[in-house]
């Protein structure tokens, strides 16, 4: 397979007046007819006319009229053409009912739809599908199915016919069309200058009391994007539909959105409060890339952050503007740690935008995405909120209607800021989590703060160049008061020193709100943590304080010591403070996750043994149930919220406080509270906390039992069902409760859902996945080769829980780099696994 390169980008050498389509839809052979205006493109040099295409059976071309004979190859077709403009007409067959890839046009329970992103526009028809070729599209869509629906603005209307019309210019990846038996949930929406827009959330008859919550999101991100950014909504139509089979969460489809129906659909009976934040934040998400996307899109596959982490960003503002900062802010820095740090530090290393690939769709990652998004958040930090406000300002007036690169980005900032960003750019080019060591010295009246960086060298990447790093820094006095608020120190050098002049020494917080994505190294005094935990005034280092004191519990288990008996007093005493939001105080009795363990044991150049870190935890676990056992009863009846189910901020967080007392509290009262929990439950949240609370003290045989029963026709419950189980097996029971529940007859492999719910969670239970035996790296390969027969974009996802191998001992080591070869050398393997499993081979 072919490695496409950044450096050797070129424009097309065509450009599009205009695009029909025809879709004349049957399962097994849907006949595309499109017609195409291009004409030469004068910003490029000429070229030969190449339209990619594959899987296409071609009927007929023509060109003016004229039946032409093109040139078949693997990807597309060739063609001679004439000089000036011309028109390109070509009808193609396809085969929706076969399409197991979910890429191009498929059916889901006898609904069509599509998914182009990236490269899936190819399937359809013969293209130049690639993103800076932008049109405007007109659909035409033939079929006795009720709901017909495509991009843009609806036209005219008549048995067995629609027609669409998308008035701005889009790159062939954000068409969409969708036909099915479907039902309308509809609101309206006013714009900021007064036009009416009409909304729809489509779904499958039987879910149409699901969508209330989708499209109370959808008018509040339309709003938020109004009030925030200055971006108004542009067409007369925005539909969002659910599908049941979807690669990833959703796609931000010109004026029709598609989803994965799990981050649609919501009841307070069949949705956790997990569930509606997650429905919130994507379709907050994918509206916003109305702007940041669709009217400036990317130039080409490497700019993807260029949209997706600056989308992440806005999502993130948006969340943490309606449901507090702090608390999003370290749900975000947890995540990023959990699973772009992993990233960042093992064979699947790449940059922000990565300079190469085999296969973009091996590229949606959390490096393009959360960690392009923390880039935008420290740019922002820099620039400052308002300089950050005229440099989108100038972007969306510069770019709009173009297909942009990192470069516009950083050249608006520039020169909307004047700030000179051309080391800042490093954050785009070199992979790696930085590694931020912090010193500190005393001298009677001046206190220094010696910073200094490294960035470890990454597949690719041997060496690398000191990055701009903001460190915001706040300075308490042993009082606790707080003697120089939050200060963002800008680290450009290898090192550098800062002094501040103070009467007393201080006790420093550093990286505050967790100014940048970077492993902070410092050798704390041992009761630092605490003071901190107590006093901090920021909310994010607060928290890290708790975790400091987690993760020294930890680590002590493992080195077989004792946990300080001063960690619970000190926690205590934060979870008691009524000042505080339950919300928060719930991060606050959160524990690191045991992957969290495995990377810092990694880090610090140890082997992680996965079945000791599983029972270190375990025992932090016991000693805080113990420990906390007069206040968690307390905690756990604060998150019994009266009245109708809400998903509103506050009540969220008074569940979440109180189930997280729940976890605890299984342990020592022998799972008495989850049952009457779960036995009284009235909504999902509830009845899955208490689920786990049981399955946790491996006590929930007979509520999993009721669970199923009640739920068996309900898809997105029974994954709940499926994920808890996998995830929460203990260690020798894991690969043994997997292999039970892919044989369970629900198990519908080829629906990416149930496919992730069973071996993705359990690809997620790190003791349980990395069994000794191998067998639960045997499980997951067998499970990736047959995958990859019918869907290899979603095998090749599926894959990444490999990419730690080499942390391991040798018998672990060999046994996982067994199953990578056999995999590797399976005859037919897609160029969607082959690249990643390469890449982990390294
Ligand atoms: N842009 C899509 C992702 C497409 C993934 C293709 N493999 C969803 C999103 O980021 O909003
Ligand atoms: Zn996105």
């Amino acid at each position: 397979p072919r490695t496409i390169h950044l450096k050797d980008y070129t424009p097309f050498p065509w450009t599009i007046d205009g695009v029909d389509l025809t879709f004349a839809l049957a399962p097994r052979g849907t006949r595309v007819t499109s017609r195409l205006r291009f004409r030469p493109n004068p910003e490029a040099r000429p070229g030969p006319f190449f339209l990619h295409g594959e899987d296409l059976r071609l009927i007929e071309a023509r060109i003016d009229g004229q039946p032409v004979s093109p040139r078949i190859a693997l990807e597309g077709l060739t063609c001679d053409v004439p000089d000036g403009p011309f028109t390109w007409e070509s009808v193609v067959e396809i085969d929706p009912e076969a399409n197991t890839r979910l890429e191009g046009l498929y059916l889901s329970n006898g609904m069509y739809c599509t998914q182009c992103e990236a490269e899936g526009f190819r399937r359809i028809t013969f293209y130049p599908d690639r993103p800076d070729v932008m049109a405007v599209f007109t659909t035409r869509i033939e079929s006795d199915l009720p709901v017909l629906l495509s991009n843009g603005n609806p036209g005219e209307r008549s048995e067995g016919v629609a027609i669409w019309h998308d008035p701005w210019p889009k790159p062939a990846y954000l068409f969409a069309l969708v036909a099915g038996d479907l039902l309308a949930h509809r609101d309206r929406f006013t714009t900021m200058t007064g036009r009416e827009v009409d909304l729809a959330v489509w779904v499958r008859p039987g879910d149409e009391g699901k969508c209330a919550w989708a499209m109370e999101s959808l008018k509040a991100s339309m709003r938020w994007d109004e009030e925030t950014y200055g971006r108004e909504y542009d067409l007369d139509v925005f539909n969002i539909v659910a599908v049941d089979d979807f690669n990833m969460g959703a796609m931000e489809n010109k004026g029709l959105n598609i989803f994965n129906s799990s981050a649609v659909l919501a009841s307070p009976e069949t949705a956790t409060d997990a569930n509606y934040e997650r429905i919130e934040a994507i379709v907050a998400h994918e509206y916003f890339h109305n702007w940041t996307g669709n009217r400036i899109t990317c130039r080409d596959w490497f700019q993807l952050s260029l949209k997706e982490g600056l989308t992440v960003f806005r999502d993130a503002q948006f969340t943490g503007d309606l449901r507090g900062r702090g608390v999003k802010r370290i749900h975000d820095a947890a995540a990023l740690r959990a699973g772009q740090f992993r990233e960042d530090g093992g064979p699947l290393a790449h940059p922000v935008r990565p300079e190469s690939f085999v296969e973009i769709n091996n590229f949606y990652t959390m490096t393009v995405y959360e960690k392009g998004a923390e880039v935008i958040g420290m740019l922002k930090r820099l620039v400052g909120d308002e300089g950050y406000r005229r440099a989108l300002d100038l972007y969306f007036a510069r770019h709009d209607g173009q297909a942009a690169t990192v470069e516009d980005w950083l050249q608006v900032f520039e020169d909307a800021t004047g700030r000179d960003l051309s080391q800042f750019k490093l954050w785009y080019s070199q992979a790696g989590t930085p590694r931020l060591r912090v010193e500190e010295r005393w001298e009677e009246g001046r206190y220094t703060l010696d910073l200094s960086q490294t960035v470890p060298p990454t597949p690719g990447q041997p060496t690398k160049a000191p990055m701009v790093i903001p460190v915001a820094v706040g300075l308490l006095n042993p009082n606790g008061d707080e003697v120089v608020p939050t200060t963002v120190l800008e680290l450009t050098g290898e090192r550098q020193s800062f002094a501040f002049d103070l009467p007393t020494r201080p006790i420093p917080s550093i990286l505050r709100d967790f100014s940048a994505p970077v492993l902070l190294d410092r050798d704390a005094p041992e009761e630092e943590a605490a003071f901190l935990l107590a006093h901090d005034t920021d909310e994010f280092n607060r928290w890290e304080a708790a975790q400091t004191l987690a993760r020294r519990a930890i680590r002590a288990r493992l080195d077989g010591r004792n946990i300080d008996p001063a960690w619970a007093p000190a926690l205590r005493a934060v979870l008691r403070d009524d000042t505080l939001s339950p919300a928060y105080r719930a991060t606050i009795l959160a524990r690191p996750s045991q992957e969290e363990t495995a990377q810092a044991l990694h880090g610090a150049g140890l082997t992680p043994d996965p079945l000791a870190i599983f029972r270190a935890h375990e025992e932090v676990a016991e000693h805080l149930a113990h420990a906390l056992a007069d206040l968690l009863p307390g905690l756990h009846d604060q998150g019994q919220v009266p009245g109708p189910y809400s998903p509103d901020p506050d009540s969220v967080g008074r569940r979440s406080l109180g189930n997280a007392a729940l976890m605890l509290l299984s342990r020592t009262d022998v799972g008495a509270r989850a049952r009457a929990q779960f036995a009284g439950a009235a909504d999902m949240t509830q009845s899955v906390a208490a689920l786990s609370a049981l399955l946790l003290v491996d006590a929930g045989e007979a509520e999993l039992q009721a669970f199923h029963d009640r739920w068996s026709g309900d898809r997105l419950v029974m994954d709940k069902w499926f994920a808890l189980q996998a995830s929460l097996a203990r260690p020798e029971e894991a690969v043994a409760t997997a292999e039970r529940l892919t044989r369970h007859p629900a198990f519908v492999w080829t629906n990416p859902n149930r496919f992730r719910s069973v071996l993705g969670a359990f690809a997620g239970n790190l003791a349980g996945f990395h069994d000794p035996s191998g067998a639960g790296y045997r499980l997951l390969a067998d499970w990736l080769l047959r995958l990859d027969g019918a869907n290899p974009q979603f095998a090749a996802r599926m894959s990444g829980a490999f990419s730690t191998w080499r942390r391991y001992d040798a018998d672990r080591q060999a046994l996982a780099e067994a199953e990578l070869r056999r995999i590797q050398s399976a005859p037919g393997l897609s160029r969607d696994l082959s690249e990643m499993v390469a890449r982990m081979l390294g």
